[in-house]
């Protein structure tokens, strides 16, 4: 019998290749190359399966040219590169990578909060420069980490990830926003208190956003926003570009009216605003949060393992449109 033709739309570790043709005909991006959203369709073309990461967007105008395709495995715990309406409607499962990057994704969280809150790299590039030509008492003066209030907004497995740093390694206060409030015992175990979002964005030092992308959260930082936070305060998106209105936050932080910001992710990455990348008073990393060679790895490895159980129809590890595709 043939085995079914997938598509890995990104260069992977090649033990996940080859693990992957142990079951499937498989053409793979190992070259790296950038490809459209037509030259992905086009790709996809007659495979059944595909591997894909957060930003291949699948939606009606893909699948529409690739009704062969049953199954898309995306390497990400983050899937709004997925139309997933339109996937059901097409008969298409979608996965995603969830839990196997939680604690790495977290450790960077904190990280930035760390960097932006004490001007690492600001700092450091003042160094480099050959400013540094002596002592000041308020050189490089940041804001603390120990003691004061963090406040999540996304409070999933990462923003707890978070929250647990904060709270047991820096004696911080935890204060939180969700959607749901989290049940009591989740919230003694990282010891944080549900707040309105305006109580967060207005007493917290520093605020941190967890949450998924999609068009209800669009935004979610805007200039409003900004303006409750306090000017000492600094501002952290592990999440998604499009959370924030990158053009607001680089006016608030050039005038001052807020005091630093980390951001791992752009609305339009790998693009930057030039707003942004005019300010010293952010840390921007190109979307690496969960970037370690063994996160990466189960990352791929759970994708993989997605699309293998799917065509030996048994249930995959991590589904996301299962049930309305059971319920059409
Ligand atoms: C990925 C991410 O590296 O998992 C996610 O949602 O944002 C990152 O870990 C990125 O989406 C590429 O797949």
């Amino acid at each position: 019998m043939s085995k079914p033709k997938i598509l890995v739309a990104r260069a992977v570790f090649p033990e996940v290749i080859t693990r992957l043709g142990q079951y499937f005909d498989v053409e793979s991006n190992q070259a790296d190359e950038t490809w459209s959203k037509a030259q992905l369709a086009e790709k996809l073309k007659g495979k059944q399966g595909a591997f894909t990461t957060g930003s291949d967007r699948i939606d009606a105008d893909v699948l529409a040219a690739c009704p062969d395709l049953k199954i898309c495995a995306n390497m990400a715990v983050g899937y709004n590169n997925f139309d997933i309406d339109a996937m059901t409607e097409a008969g298409v499962l979608a996965t995603n990578a969830p839990d196997v990057l939680t604690e790495t994704t977290a450790d960077f969280g904190f990280a930035l909060v760390m960097a932006a809150a004490r001007r690492l790299t600001e700092s450091e590039h003042y160094l480099r420069a050959g400013k540094w030509n002596k002592w000041r008492y308020d050189m490089f003066a940041g804001s603390d980490i120990h003691g004061s209030t963090m406040g999540i907004m996304g409070m999933g497995r990462i923003g707890q990830g978070i929250a647990k740093r904060g709270a047991h390694g820096f004696g911080m206060k935890v204060i939180y926003h969700n959607r749901s409030r989290l049940d009591a015992a989740l919230e003694a175990e990282c010891k944080a208190s549900y707040v309105s979002k305006e109580e967060l964005l207005k007493t917290a030092d520093h605020v941190v956003l967890v949450v998924p992308y999609s068009p209800a959260s669009h935004h979610t930082i805007g200039a409003a926003e900004l303006a409750m936070m306090k000017p000492t305060a600094t501002l952290v998106n592990i999440a998604r570009g499009g959370i924030v209105d990158d053009v607001a936050l680089a006016a608030a932080l050039r005038d001052k009216r807020i005091a630093a910001a980390g951001l791992d992710v752009f609305e339009g990455e790998p693009k930057v605003h030039p707003d942004l990348l005019a300010l010293s008073n952010v840390v921007l990393t190109p979307h690496i949060a969960s970037a370690t060679m063994p996160t990466r790895l189960a990352m791929a490895s759970l994708a993989a393992d997605n699309l293998i159980a799917f065509f030996e129809g048994k249930v995959p590890p991590s589904p996301i449109n299962a049930a309305q595709l059971a319920g059409k």
